[in-house]
Order: C-alpha cells, then structure tokens, then sequence
C-alpha cells in the first residue's frame, strides 16, 4: 500500500479552498492508502501568530480534519512540531536545495509581496521544510491544491540531489494529487487571486465555520461580470470569477463545469448564485456541526493528536536517523 502524506497550516479558519483542493481528497483516499495526515504548525509561524490563536487554530483546524472524515484510527493525525524529525530533516535540506531554486517559488514572492527584506527566514525556507515533512515518512503520494505544486517539484529535486551527493537510492520520488475541478478555488474579490485564510478580506473566503447566512451574503456580494453564464466551457475564457463559480458548483456536487453549464448556461447570476449558495450550506452545515461537536471535548482532540505524533515519529525517527547517518552524523547510540 502506498503512504501518503498532507499537511494544512493552522493559520486560520479553513477555507472552502483548503476543502474542496485537499482534505476532501485526503478522506477519499483512506480507503486504499496508508495515510499520515499532519497540521502543520511549524509552517504557520512563519507568519507571525498570536501563541494563544495558534493553540486554539491548531485544535479547530484539527477538530474540522476530524469532522470532514480524517480517520486518527486507521491512518495517522497529530501536529508537526510534536515530531521533531522533521526540523532535523529540514536542516539537511536547507544544506541541499540551492537558493536559486528557492528563488524561483511564487508563493514567497506572493506572500512576502513587497516587503520581501522584511520576511522571516522560515518563510523563504518553507518548501524544505515541506520536502522533509514528506521525505521523512519515505511518502511517495501528497495530494494537495494546485498551488502547492511548484513546492512538490522542489520537494523531488531535493531527493534527487541528496540521493547524488551521498550515492544512494534514499529519498524516493513523489507523485503530487491534484484532483477535482476545484484544484484551485480562487478569492470571491478577485478570479485571478487563491482563496486564502490569511487574506485581509473575509468577503474573500467562505469559512468552514461560516453559518447559512454567512455563506449566503458572500456568495451574493462575490465578484462577477454582467454576462449571463455561457452554454459551453469555452465560454468561460477571459471570465475569472465565472469560472470560479462554477468550479465550485462542479466540485460541491461531484460534477463538472460541462454539466453545471448545461443546468445554468443562458441563466444571470442572481439564479445561479442562490443555487449555489444552498448547495453550499447543504454540503457544509453537517460538517459545521461535527466541528463544534469535537471542540465541545478539546481533551479528546489533544488525544488524537499526542498518539498521533508517537506513531508518526515510530516512522519518521529511523528514516531521519538513517539520512543522518548518510551525511555522516555520528548521532546517539539508541
Ligand atoms: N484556494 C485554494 N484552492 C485549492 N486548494 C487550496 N489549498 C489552499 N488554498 C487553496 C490547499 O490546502 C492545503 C493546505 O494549505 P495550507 O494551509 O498548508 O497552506 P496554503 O496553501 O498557504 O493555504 P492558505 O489557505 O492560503 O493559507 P495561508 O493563508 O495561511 O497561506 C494545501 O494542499 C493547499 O494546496
């Protein structure tokens, strides 16, 4: 069976975006997969966040895991920092990926936008970082969102370049999963920005945790054109926030944009957009009300999480002692 490997920041509230790119996937493959699920609180300081947000985002982004299907019996779920095979990984990569390579990865040019002097050093090194979440667990599966695969191709190139300098077959390659029609679900602003937790705009993003009413305001006030919606695929070219839409239709209903044109093409958007919005709440309120479920018992979450993180060092603890000893650590005697 092949391992898999994922992690989410818990730097917010997850978005539809970070549901319908990832952890809908996530649980679709639990039943053939060997699957280690992590939130990954390492990556989320690198953006500054408020010690007291973090504990708490970190339960909820554990509680929504939990409530959208993660299984914490059959597969593994806990929090990154708890295993700390992945720093120590990560400290050989920073050793191997070339900053030129660094240099080429958009989502730290798009995150430290112009500021670029001003970001911390763990933003800029966050794709190693990543590499050694996955490498550590000798993964050769990462379903993610689109937007996470200049990162995944980093992540082989590492492999590629630890396995040479050291002459070994270590590191396996990875096959990235970008699956479904909403692999990249995009801002309700703007057709041609990613959804995102951290964006400044709540009007941005629907919320895991945003009730009915919530979703519905921001599906009405999301960006569109004056167009009604075309017949045909075709017809969504050069339409960003039309695309967007229907992407997520398709996704919400397990369709695709083909078929949600043949039900809405020729149609405004007042009628399409309220359609959408109650398939929204249809598919997200059960998945609302499990979350708050588990966050009524945080001790049972912090349960999962702590046996968790001792079966997901059970794995990585030998991979990353052996690449340890590959670079010629005299490490300790266990
Ligand atoms: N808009 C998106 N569409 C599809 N997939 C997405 N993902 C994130 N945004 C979208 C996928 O969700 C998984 C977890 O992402 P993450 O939390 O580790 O980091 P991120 O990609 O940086 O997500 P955010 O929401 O944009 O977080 P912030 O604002 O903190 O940076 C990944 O598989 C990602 O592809």
């Amino acid at each position: 069976m092949q391992r898999v490997f994922s992690g989410i920041q818990p730097s917010g509230i997850p978005t539809l975006g970070n549901y319908l790119g990832a952890i809908r996937n996530w649980v679709g493959l639990q039943s053939d997969h060997e699957c280690i699920w992590c939130v990954v609180d390492l990556h989320a300081i690198t953006v500054f966040q408020d010690p007291k947000a973090l504990r708490q985002q970190t339960l909820e982004m554990a509680a929504t895991l939990l409530a959208c299907g993660v299984d914490p019996q059959n597969h593994i779920l806990f929090a990154q920092s708890s295993v700390r095979s992945h720093v120590q990984l990560a400290w050989i990569f920073n050793c191997v990926a070339r900053i030129g390579w660094l240099n080429r990865m958009t989502q730290f040019k798009d995150k430290a936008g112009k500021d670029r002097e001003n970001a911390s050093a763990g933003l800029y090194v966050y794709p190693n970082l990543m590499a050694a979440d996955i490498h550590a667990y000798h993964a050769t599966r990462v379903p993610v969102g689109d937007d996470q695969r200049q990162h995944l191709e980093l992540a082989n190139d590492i492999a590629k370049k630890f396995n040479f300098d050291y002459g070994v077959e270590f590191f396996p390659q990875i096959e990235p999963l970008i699956l479904g029609p909403a692999a990249r679900v995009m801002s309700l602003r703007d057709g041609t920005k990613k959804m995102s937790k951290s964006d400044p705009s709540e009007q941005s993003r629907i919320n895991m945790n945003d009730d009915g009413d919530a979703i519905a305001l921001k599906i009405r006030r999301a960006k569109t054109d004056p167009e009604p919606l075309p017949d045909a695929v075709a017809g969504l070219e050069g339409r960003p926030e039309a695309r967007n839409l229907v992407g997520i239709y398709a996704a919400l209903a397990e369709t695709d944009h083909a078929s949600v044109l043949q039900d809405f093409g020729g149609k405004g958007f007042g009628t399409f957009k309220e359609a959408l919005a109650e398939l929204m709440v249809e598919k997200l309120a059960p998945i609302n009300n499990e979350t708050r479920r588990w966050l009524d018992d945080e001790g049972s979450i912090v349960r999962i999480l702590q046996a968790g993180a001792e079966r997901a060092a059970a794995i990585a603890d030998p991979i990353v002692a052996e690449a340890e000893r590959l670079v010629g650590f005299i490490g300790l005697q266990r």
